[in-house]
């Protein structure tokens, strides 16, 4: 069995898939604090997690002609300006359950919990690159990151994102050695892992074992022939991965973790809580939340660290008070957040669906009853 050195989990995830470890944290634990404490937040391994000694560590940075190769020790690494920041983290496939609720989609059946915010510390990408004597092109580049974990065939876990990204001071991009003030855990890349902030999870390559420069995008399954997004009208017979981009900005995001889905509340007053979060640093503006439905709305309250414009990494928990009318059986609460290039969430799941499952933004809505 690969998977018996994993390491243990915290008991409140709920667990998607054990071998390889899938898991999220409950909509009510997720939106308890602004950051999520280590042991709950959300795990997605493809791979058994790699068992890597931080004492013999070494990442593989590839140079350009010219330029040179390095390879850098824990220790090195420490040597470059540290950098800390916020970022949420989301997976695409996150609330995917919805989606294949409508019609059927192929991948592991998130809830609304595919999702997380950590603050991160590490060198920044683009000091380490520099130091390889990497720079600025005018052709196409990407940078292509490589994991430790690797399949019985030895095909490592790989993805990448484009050099100009990489080489932003302003994206903050990051290999991360520390999260939320402790070294990594094991499940979340330890020793070291890619933080890109604004950039869909699969992006964030843990264990991070190699980086290079290249004139194409990473040739790995998950760069090329997963995560990415396509029309309603396209299924397994037909698609065209070559077709299509690989996700890497995440779309504007919401969802309700309290009340729960079914749940009975209290007649007088409800409270509505949840998270909201847009990709590529674009700031959430508002949410909007209806109880009946989608027919009237009301603006809710946004919590947490202010954001900073083009650079909001992190996502808004928010919060609406409101007494009930007098009589009501049943609501139907839906959220929907606005980013500050006033993108929208789309009403329902039907125009969105996709065959892999990714990109749901559609409005979030629960159903909940009202004791007379
Ligand atoms: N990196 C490696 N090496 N192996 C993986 O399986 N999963 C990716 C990404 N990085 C993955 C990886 C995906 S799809 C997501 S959503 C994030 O890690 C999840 O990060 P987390 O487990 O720390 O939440
Ligand atoms: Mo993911």
């Amino acid at each position: 069995d690969p998977y018996v050195d994993d390491p243990t989990r915290h008991s409140a995830l709920k667990v998607n898939t054990q071998r390889p470890f899938n898991a999220e944290p409950p909509p009510e634990l997720l939106t308890e604090s602004y950051i999520t404490p280590n042991p709950i937040f959300f795990t997605r391994n493809h791979l058994p997690v790699p068992n890597v000694d931080p004492d013999t560590y070494r990442l593989h940075v590839a140079g350009p002609p010219g330029g040179q190769a390095l390879c850098l020790s824990l220790d090195d690494l420490y040597q470059f300006p540290r950098h800390e920041v916020t970022v949420t983290l989301q997976c695409a496939g996150n609330r995917r359950s919805e989606m294949s609720q409508f019609k059927e989609v192929r991948g592991l059946e998130w809830s609304l919990g595919a999702i997380s915010t950590a603050r991160w510390a590490g060198a920044r990408l683009c000091d380490v690159l520099a130091q390889a004597g990497h720079q600025l092109c005018e052709t196409e580049a990407h940078v292509c990151f490589e994991g430790l974990d690797s399949d019985p065939t030895g095909t490592p876990y790989g993805a990448s994102i484009p050099l100009a990204r990489a080489m932003d001071p302003e994206a903050e991009v990051l290999l991360a050695y520390e999260m939320n003030g402790q070294p990594l855990p094991r499940d979340h890349g330890f020793p070291v892992r890619v933080v890109v902030p604004g950039v869909v999870g699969a992006r964030h390559v843990k264990w991070l074992g190699k980086v290079s420069v290249e004139p194409e995008e990473s040739f790995s399954h998950w760069q090329r022939r997963d995560y990415k997004g396509f029309s309603p009208s396209v299924d397994w017979d037909t698609v065209d991965f070559d077709s299509a981009p690989s996700i890497q900005e995440l779309p504007v995001q919401s969802a309700i973790t309290q009340p729960k889905e079914g749940e009975t509340i209290e007649a007088g007053e409800v409270t509505v809580r949840g998270y909201a979060w847009s990709g590529g640093g674009r700031a959430v503006v508002r949410v909007d939340v209806s109880l009946d439905g989608g027919l009237t709305w009301q603006v809710a309250e946004l919590e947490g660290e202010e954001q900073r414009a083009r650079k909001a990494w992190a996502w808004r928990l928010w919060h609406l008070q409101v007494p009930l009318p007098a009589g009501k059986k049943e609501l139907n609460i839906v959220c929907k957040a606005v980013d500050d290039s006033y993108n929208v969430q789309p009403d329902t799941v039907a125009p969105i669906w996709n065959l892999r499952g990714v990109l749901n933004n559609a409005w979030h809505r629960v159903h909940v009853h009202v004791t007379p």
